[in-house]
């Protein structure tokens, strides 16, 4: 008779799209003890943070859920936010995963000792947990622009992601800073409602105009109806971005094409000034394309001033140019992005001898296969340094990831090992390998992004996301260290790369 499977402890941090599927995936393998700890009062990270007017997701609605989750009325090709947050929560809900966050808890810090994590809690408790997840999100921190004088304008400003609703825009003379997807998305969201609308650009984007047809009533019947339906759509939708991603890394004819398909997008615009100054000098794809059929018509809208003069300084009535003129305005929206690189923070987290995070990634975030880290066992991220989210579906990418946690959970629970952590050998060399791939993508083609990390070089996978899912669906134990507590030998049929460094790993813990 096999031996009962072991239970283990699982700390998940945050309840945005990717814990709750680290979450489902777990407890759909009969894991229970699972607890997520969420600093915000409700579920959906991203989701739930931004609400802006016009916000929709840039990946087709259909590819943008989780396989295990479908939902067959989406109402549009490229759903809405609210709908999205709305999706998450109903997750959660169906799931039952409520009764497991802990709402309105931050974990401050997280320490590596006897072979467990220690968490500590904004309010004060700990928790000692077997594995520890990270899914804190890559775009959580809103990035504030050093704009002189910011603080002293008399209307009101918010960043995109803390959108303030109180504030009535009717017939309001309203500035934007940034031309991102956000940019671009509020742009089309208020040009027929606000009284007038200043579009501040600093750099001019390229734009891939997909239409975003609504769903009528009889393909959400054959969605609901249709076994197979969904998945067939899934699939469809992948294998279409998935070709998309091969253009951004690898030069060619698919580059050229999406190249081309933006140029003669730009050329609609009917203004040789105007299409000038919305002329980028970089190519297409280098900055995350923003996907719009309506930005051009938006920016041509009588209420809309596209003003590419640099921002000089902010005083109480308004917006001052490097050209000296005043642009009055009420309302200051920033679309100014996120910190992408800010990773897990502001927690302390601290691996093997005392090692602490910022020291493991002075020279910027570096992670094993987009997951693991050397000297953090058992300790698993989603959204990791070098995910594949350019123009990617992040909930695809969770789920390979959340997979990939998952298969190491079921070892432990066989009681193959009690901790497991990439070796540092294993992670540089997958560095390396991403390096040496780097070149051929087109995120180093010139321009500035925020796919770009303090050295310069793009934090993504250079290869294809279908990559990404072979490579993370195969454990292979080779460049990993797998120790356990009470025996050095690996189970029958099991080559464990290191057994000596198991060997005094188990004595140091025994001295
Ligand atoms: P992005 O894509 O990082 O865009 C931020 C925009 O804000 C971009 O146009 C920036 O210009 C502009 N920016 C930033 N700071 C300033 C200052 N100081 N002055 C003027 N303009 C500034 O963020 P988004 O929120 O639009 O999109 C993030 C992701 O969310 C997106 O890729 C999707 O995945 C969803 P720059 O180009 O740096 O010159």
């Amino acid at each position: 008779m096999s031996a009962p499977l072991r239970s283990p402890r699982v700390a998940i941090i945050g309840a945005g799209m990717s814990g709750l599927c680290m979450a489902i995936t777990l407890r759909r393998a009969g894991i229970t003890d699972i607890t997520i700890y969420e600093k915000a009062e409700s579920v959906g990270g991203t989701w739930r943070d931004n609400t802006y007017p016009g916000l929709s997701c840039d990946v087709p609605s259909r590819f943008y859920q989780f396989t295990f989750a479908p939902k067959p009325d989406w109402s549009h090709l490229f759903s809405p936010g609210a709908e999205i947050r709305e999706y998450f929560t109903q997750l959660a809900a169906d799931f039952g995963l409520d009764e497991c966050i802990r709402f309105g808890t931050e974990v401050t810090h997280a320490e590596f000792a006897d072979g467990r994590w220690r968490l500590r809690t904004s309010r004060g408790d700990t928790q000692d947990v077997d594995f520890l997840i990270s899914a804190t999100g890559i775009l959580h921190h809103p990035r504030y622009p050093a704009i002189e004088g910011l603080d002293d304008f008399a209307g009101a400003v918010f960043h995109s992601a803390r959108w303030d609703h109180q504030v009535e825009l009717a017939g309001k003379r309203v500035a934007v800073i940034g031309t991102g997807s956000t940019g671009a998305q509020i742009v089309c969201g208020l040009a027929d409602t606000v009284g007038n609308l200043k579009l501040f650009q600093r750099t001019a984007q390229w734009i891939l105009p997909l239409p975003n047809p609504a769903y009528t009533r009889l393909t959400k019947t054959l969605h609901r109806i249709v076994p197979g339906l969904d998945q067939l759509a899934y699939r469809g939708y992948r294998s279409a971005i998935e070709w998309f991603a091969q253009a951004l890394v690898k030069p060619g004819r698919r580059r050229r094409l999406i190249s081309a398909i933006c140029r003669a997008n730009l050329r609609t615009v009917r203004d040789p000034t105007l299409r000038q100054a919305l002329t980028p000098d970089y190519q297409p794809m280098c900055k995350r394309i923003v996907i719009s059929s309506r930005f051009y018509r938006a920016v041509q809208h009588r209420n809309v001033e596209l003003v590419t003069e640099r921002i000089d300084r902010v005083v109480p009535g308004g917006i001052v140019t490097t050209d000296g003129t005043l642009h009055e305005v009420d309302v200051i929206a920033l679309a100014t992005g996120f910190d992408a690189h800010a990773f897990l923070r502001p927690m302390t987290l601290v691996g093997e001898n005392g090692r602490t995070l910022d020291e493991a990634w002075r020279d910027g975030p570096r992670a094993h296969l987009t997951v693991a880290l050397p000297g953090f066992p058992n300790f698993f991220m989603l959204m990791g340094p070098h995910s594949p989210v350019g123009n990617y579906s992040l909930t695809a990418i969770s789920e390979t990831q959340a997979n990939h946690a998952l298969d190491w959970i079921q070892r432990w629970r066989r009681a193959e090992f009690d901790t497991v952590a990439p070796t540092q050998a294993a992670t540089d060399s997958f560095n390396a390998e991403m390096r040496a791939a780097m070149p051929d993508t087109v995120w180093t083609t010139g321009c500035t992004s925020w796919y770009l990390g303090q050295d310069g070089n793009p934090e993504l996978w250079p290869w294809t996301p279908d990559r990404h899912r072979a490579r993370l669906s195969r454990l292979d134990p080779a460049g990993y260290d797998l120790r356990t507590h009470s025996t050095t030998s690996a189970p029958a049929g099991q080559s464990y790369p290191s057994p000596t460094d198991s060997l005094r790993h188990v004595r140091r813990q025994h001295h």
